[in-house]
């Protein structure tokens, strides 16, 4: 038996269905061309149709998805087998085998829980040109209890750093709560992803409860906007520092990093308000940004994990975004390329 997993990733395990679309297509169903959205499968929701329509269109891709899983994948790109483990829920199907197969691949060690009367959830990834438009069905994932944490306490012990993707909050705050609380008695390290802006706007109350055991928050400037909209900021919407002093709270052990697309990376932490340089990519290498975020995540994990100081993790989570850009979805090269 090898050793437990160093780095624990709680998210919702999604298949990502992509192709890429047109505009026509986009406002039909009135989505933006760079959201995440969540549908309601048990309502009359019109969306639902997209997962079916998608299946007709010609470079129609499955691929593993759910953000943290993508990071979870990310951060044993760089660490290697064994090093990082995955909490999510799935349903017994074709879709989990395939999530379970990639992740090990990947080497990250799946600590599924299973639901035997849904289906493993599904993310429509509709991409026009750079950008891609999520539209998810979360199925089994939405059925994710802390119990099954309780299960596998031993790896929540053994594990030395969390990372939590704040999709999860429209799930099971109180599955983070749990391991943000052992986080915080342990003193080790507790990372939550902002994710999407609907997650601050309508999952506010969901993110006060958790922010106070987060030790890095991340997040993206869309995110850092509407985070300001949601709490009442009067800071410009684009004024990063300003509303990452906010998510600081005045904490002293918090440190936020808003990623900014090709502009500068923003890190602020009580003592010091900082930012490092992106290295734009050719145009004509970028593929489908589908996933950055979530590499960016995976690289600063992994530098965490590593040891590595704030600098360095900021500077892989740049680099392994860089080359999951130039791959299809939220992928990794199959070549390990080394920082
Ligand atoms: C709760 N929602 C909406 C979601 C997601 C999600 N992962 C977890 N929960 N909506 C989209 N994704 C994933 O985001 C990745 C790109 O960053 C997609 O599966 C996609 O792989």
């Amino acid at each position: 038996m090898s050793a437990s997993p160093k780095l624990v990733c709680l998210g919702n395990p999604l298949l990502d269905i992509q192709a890429t679309v047109d505009e026509a297509y986009l406002a039909k169903y009135a989505l933006k061309e760079n959201d995440a959205i969540l549908v309601d499968a048990s309502s009359n929701e019109p969306k639902m149709a997209i997962f079916d329509e998608l299946l007709q269109f010609p470079d129609v891709k499955f691929i593993a998805g759910g953000a943290a899983q993508n990071t979870a994948r990310g951060a044993a790109y760089v660490l290697g087998s064994g090093k990082v483990g995955y909490f999510g829920s799935v349903g017994q199907d074709k879709f989990s085998s395939k999530l379970l197969a990639e992740n090990e691949a990947a080497g990250v060690v799946s600590y599924y829980q299973e639901q035997s009367k849904v289906g493993t959830g599904k993310c429509a990834a509709l991409i026009t040109g750079h950008n891609r438009s999520l539209v998810t069905d979360l199925g089994a994932a939405n059925h994710f209890t802390p119990d099954h944490l309780d299960k596998h306490w031993d790896v929540v012990e053994k594990a030395e750093l969390f990372y939590i993707g704040g999709f999860h909050l429209t799930v099971s705050p109180e599955a983070i709560v749990k391991l943000g609380k052992h986080a915080q008695a342990t003193g080790k390290p507790f990372v939550l992803n902002l994710s999407a802006p609907f997650i601050p706007q309508f999952f506010k109350s969901a993110l006060e409860q958790v922010l106070p055991y987060t030790t890095y928050v991340i997040g993206n400037e869309s995110e850092a906007a509407a985070y300001a909209e949601a709490f009442g900021l009067e800071c410009k919407q684009d004024d990063l520092a300003s509303i990452a002093k906010h998510v600081l709270g005045g904490s002293t052990t918090r440190t936020v990093i808003f990623t900014h697309g090709l502009e500068p990376t923003v890190i602020v932490s009580a003592s010091d308000v900082a930012t490092r340089p992106v290295k734009p990519l050719p145009k004509d290498s970028i593929v489908d940004t589908n996933g950055a975020g979530d590499a960016f995540a995976a690289g600063f994990m992994a530098g965490l994990t590593q040891g590595k100081n704030l600098d360095q993790s900021v500077d892989i989570g740049q680099w392994l975004a860089a080359l999951s850009i130039q791959e299809v979805g939220a992928s990794y090269p199959t070549e390990k390329l080394q920082y």
